[in-house]
C-alpha cells in the first residue's frame, strides 16, 4: 500500500505542486482512503447482492426439486394407467377369441382331444334309416344328443323319414379292423362329439393324417361313408383313428353303415400323389 500511495503522489505531484511534498502525501491519502471507502461500500453492495442471488438460486432449486417430483409422480400415474390399459385390453382380446371360436364334430368319440378344445356335448352318430320304403332323405350324418329332451310328441301316428345309429361295417369281413383301429369295432355302433375351440377356423383335410404347418390338430382318422349300395345319399365324414362303441351296440344291425373311402386311379384322379386302393386317411385341423 506504501508504495502505491508513493507512486500516486509522486505522479500527482509532477503534474501539480511541486517541492511541496508533505501536502501532496496527505491529499493523496485522502483521496485513496476515500476511493477504497468507496469500492469497499461497492463490494459490501456486490456481497448483498451475490447473497440475494443465492438465496433466489436457492429458491429456484426448490422450484426445481418440486417439479421434477411432480413429473416423476406423473410419469408413475402414466405407467399405471396404461399398464391397466394393457391389462384390460388384453382381457378382451381374451374374451373376443372366446367369443369367436369354432366347433366341430369328433365322429367315433364321446370326449375331446386334450388340446384346449371342450366338450359340448356327446351322444350318438346317426344317419338315415336306408332299409326304408323311401329314396329322399336327409343326406348328413347327426350328432344326436345323448340326453335327448321332448316337445310335443306323439308316438301313434307316425310319418316314414326315420333315422338310425350308424354301424362300423366296412366291407369286407376280411379286413383286419384291429390294425386300422386298435380294435375291432364291426357291428358296434358309433358315438360321437361336438367339441368347441377358441381357433377360429376349422376344416376337414381327406387325404391326409396331419395338418399343414401353423395349424393345429384336433383329431386324425379315417375318412369314412355309406354303403355304396344304398339308394339315397349321405356324406363323407372324419372318424376318429381310435373309435368307441355305443354300449351294448354289437348285433349286427346293418341299418346305416359305414365304410371307408379309396382311391382309385383311372383318367380322372391324379396318381401319383394317389394310390389305388388306399383307404385314404383324414385330419380336423383348427387354427
Ligand atoms: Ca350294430
Ligand atoms: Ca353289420
Ligand atoms: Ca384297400
Amino acid at each position: 500500500m506504501f508504495t502505491v500511495v508513493k507512486i500516486w503522489c509522486i505522479l500527482c505531484c509532477m503534474g501539480g505542486v511541486i517541492g511541496d511534498n508533505a501536502s501532496c502525501d496527505q491529499d493523496v491519502l485522502v483521496k485513496i482512503q476515500k476511493e477504497m471507502m468507496n469500492l469497499k461500500e461497492r463490494l459490501d453492495q456486490k456481497d448483498t447482492e451475490i447473497t440475494i442471488l443465492n438465496e433466489r438460486l436457492d429458491q429456484k432449486d426448490v422450484e426445481i426439486g418440486s417439479l421434477k417430483q411432480q413429473i416423476e409422480m406423473c410419469t408413475t400415474a402414466d405407467k399405471s394407467k396404461r399398464l391397466v390399459m394393457e391389462m384390460d385390453f388384453e382381457e378382451e382380446i381374451m374374451n373376443l377369441k372366446n367369443q369367436l371360436g369354432s366347433t366341430y364334430t369328433r365322429w367315433g368319440r364321446t370326449t375331446c382331444p386334450g388340446n384346449g378344445a371342450d366338450l359340448a356335448y356327446s351322444g350318438y352318430m346317426a344317419g338315415t334309416y336306408h332299409t326304408g320304403t323311401g329314396k329322399g332323405s336327409g343326406a348328413n350324418y347327426l350328432c344326436l344328443d345323448g340326453d335327448p329332451t321332448w316337445d310335443y310328441y306323439s308316438e301313434s301316428v307316425n310319418n316314414d323319414v326315420i333315422i338310425t345309429g350308424v354301424e362300423y361295417e366296412f366291407y369286407p369281413l376280411a379286413l383286419n379292423l384291429t390294425a386300422f383301429f386298435g380294435t375291432n369295432i364291426r357291428d358296434a355302433e358309433a358315438p360321437c362329439s361336438v367339441c368347441r375351440t377358441t381357433r377360429n377356423t376349422n376344416m376337414m383335410i381327406p387325404g391326409r393324417k396331419d395338418c399343414h404347418p401353423g395349424w393345429t390338430k384336433e383329431y386324425s382318422g379315417y375318412l369314412v361313408g355309406p354303403y355304396s349300395g344304398y339308394d339315397d345319399g349321405s356324406e363323407y365324414v372324419c372318424l376318429d383313428r381310435r373309435p368307441e362303441t355305443v354300449v351294448h351296440s354289437g348285433d349286427n344291425n346293418n341299418d346305416n353303415m359305414l365304410y371307408f373311402i379309396e382311391a382309385r386311379c383311372g383318367a380322372s384322379l391324379e396318381c401319383p400323389p394317389y394310390v389305388s386302393n388306399r383307404e385314404l386317411a383324414c385330419v380336423v385341423c383348427s387354427i
